[in-house]
């Protein structure tokens, strides 16, 4: 590191962090879960006790655990809220491992009678599975690879079959699966995952993980935009002190869990804020709907329109009045409350989150793996729409936009960095040319990601094709506009 960071001390793990053994083996530690689910545990720990201590694991790169190593895993949260900034450390994390290094490491702690919980945040594209149906998607290089090679896995859901199996062998009581992605019913799909895997496995295992392992369904919400480089010498200017990895994160956060931990054992959550429910379902639909699919409408229209950020975006009035169309005429209308929320207050408290200046999230990062997020964020509000008899444009429009964003060429005819698994067939259904018409056809045509039922429904083609040749022929910011609707 250069600059002022490079001259100033490390951060160490402070004196008075709680000494816990580890209880907990996260996959896909990242940004996210150190700003999340790894400060609810530690503020538990602080005060409940109990071990609880994370075993936080890469299945990609050394390069977060390289950073945190040298500070004995601790790192500082930034608060960022529109009055400033406030910070803590955070030290729940105790160690890391890099799965690709040595993946028998990762299993041998997940086996260890210690661990009680796995959680994980690999995001979308870790589950290796077909978003339009929740199923394994047993082609997936990283299946073939983890049925091939038993005992070196590579995938989250290959990890969690030999490390459940190890524990079957060995005689010991199965751990909780945690996951903390924003996938819908996220851990009744895992657990359909980890079941058809395990059943390729050894029919015994899978039988074993049906009758031991719970795996409770999640929300999980806080904006946690990626540290960038700047970040951390802004943070190193502040403090004197130089995190090679700290997080960036927004003041509000949220956790719905089902209180369904194998054996009972869990940190004591409901008393640092978890809400800890029978059903998840009307929680999760609201987040995943209204926060997470008005942020991908952000992404690309936004993108598309030249917003760098979530904050730039909302600040144009076209933007605004689009998300606060969709709310109020195409999202809530077909979403069941959870007990005691106001729907429209979490809509207008969304605004506010997302008009925060202090956080710098980017379109481009929202953007990304759209093929993966489209389902849960947006096809099951159009579907239900359509379902009560209504064209819902503005969802069509921002379906549009993804489609739009993954030819992989702006407004002004520059090219997108398109990160996404898909993104070369993608790419080649404009590539091939044709109408319009053609190329909305070609994107239905996926089954992974549309659902036939709703490939096949005149009104969906139909709103797609009014919408893409709006956007084609005006862009996004002036198609949008039609929507407004004011605050
Ligand atoms: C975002 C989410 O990157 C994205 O796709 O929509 O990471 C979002 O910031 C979180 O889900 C908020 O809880």
């Amino acid at each position: 590191m250069t600059g002022i960071a490079g001259d100033c001390p490390r951060l160490a793990r402070p004196d008075d962090a709680p000494d816990s053994t580890i209880g907990i083996v996260h996959l896909g530690l990242g940004a996210f879960f150190r700003a999340h689910g790894a400060l609810y545990i530690e503020e538990a720990m602080r005060i409940s006790g109990g071990d609880w201590g994370i075993l936080g694991v890469s299945l990609r790169h050394p390069d977060l655990r390289d950073r945190l190593a040298p500070q004995n895993y601790a790192y500082t949260a930034c608060e960022l809220g529109p009055g400033g900034e406030a910070l803590r450390i955070g030290t729940a994390v105790r160690s890391m491992l890099v799965a690709p290094e040595d993946p028998g490491a990762v299993l041998d702690a997940m086996a260890d009678p210690a661990v009680k919980i796995v959680s994980l945040t690999v995001t979308e594209k870790g589950y290796c599975h077909a978003p339009s149906t929740g199923k394994l998607d047993f082609a997936h290089p990283d299946i073939v690879a983890d049925l091939a090679d038993p005992q070196r896995p590579k995938s989250a859901p290959g990890f969690l079959c030999r490390a459940l199996d190890r524990r079957r062998k060995a005689g010991l009581s199965s751990f909780t699966v945690l996951c903390c992605d924003n996938l819908p019913e996220n851990g009744a799909m895992l657990r359909g995952i980890v079941l058809e895997l395990a059943k390729r496995m050894d029919e015994d295992l899978a039988v074993w993980i049906e009758a031991e392992c719970s795996f409770p369904c999640t929300m999980v919400d806080r904006i946690v935009p990626a540290t960038t480089d700047a970040d951390i010498e802004r943070l190193a200017e502040r403090t004197d002190v130089f995190d090679a990895a700290p997080v960036m994160h927004e003041p509000f956060r949220q956790w719905v869990i089902e209180d369904r931990f194998t054996g009972g054992a869990r940190p004591d959550l409901g008393a640092v804020g978890v809400e800890l429910v029978e059903d998840v379902r009307p929680y999760e639909h609201m987040k995943l709907r209204c926060l997470n699919g008005t942020h991908s409408a952000l992404a690309y229209l936004g993108y598309l329109a030249g917003a760098e950020t979530v904050s730039e975006a909302i600040a144009r009035t076209a933007l605004s009045g689009f998300i606060r169309h969709l709310w109020a005429n195409e999202i809530i209308p077909v979403l069941t409350p959870p007990p005691g929320v106001d729907l429209n207050a979490y809509a207008d408290a969304l605004m506010a989150r997302y008009a925060n200046p202090g956080i710098r999230h980017r379109t481009w990062q929202i953007a990304m793996d759209g093929s993966l997020k489209l389902p849960q964020r947006l096809l099951g509000s159009i579907a239900e729409n359509l379902a009560a008899g209504h064209a819902p444009e503005g969802l069509f429009l921002v379906v549009a936009a993804w489609m739009r964003y993954t030819s992989g060429t702006d407004e002004k005819g520059d090219a997108i960095d398109v990160r996404d698994p898909m993104a070369d067939r993608l790419r080649a259904i404009w590539e091939n040319g044709g109408s319009l018409a053609d190329i909305v056809r070609g994107y239905l045509a996926i089954g992974e990601i549309f659902p036939a039922f709703l490939a096949a429904d005149p009104a969906m083609r139909e709103g797609l094709e009014k919408a893409l040749v709006t956007l084609m022929d005006i862009g996004a910011e002036k198609a949008a506009v039609r929507f407004e609707l004011a605050s």
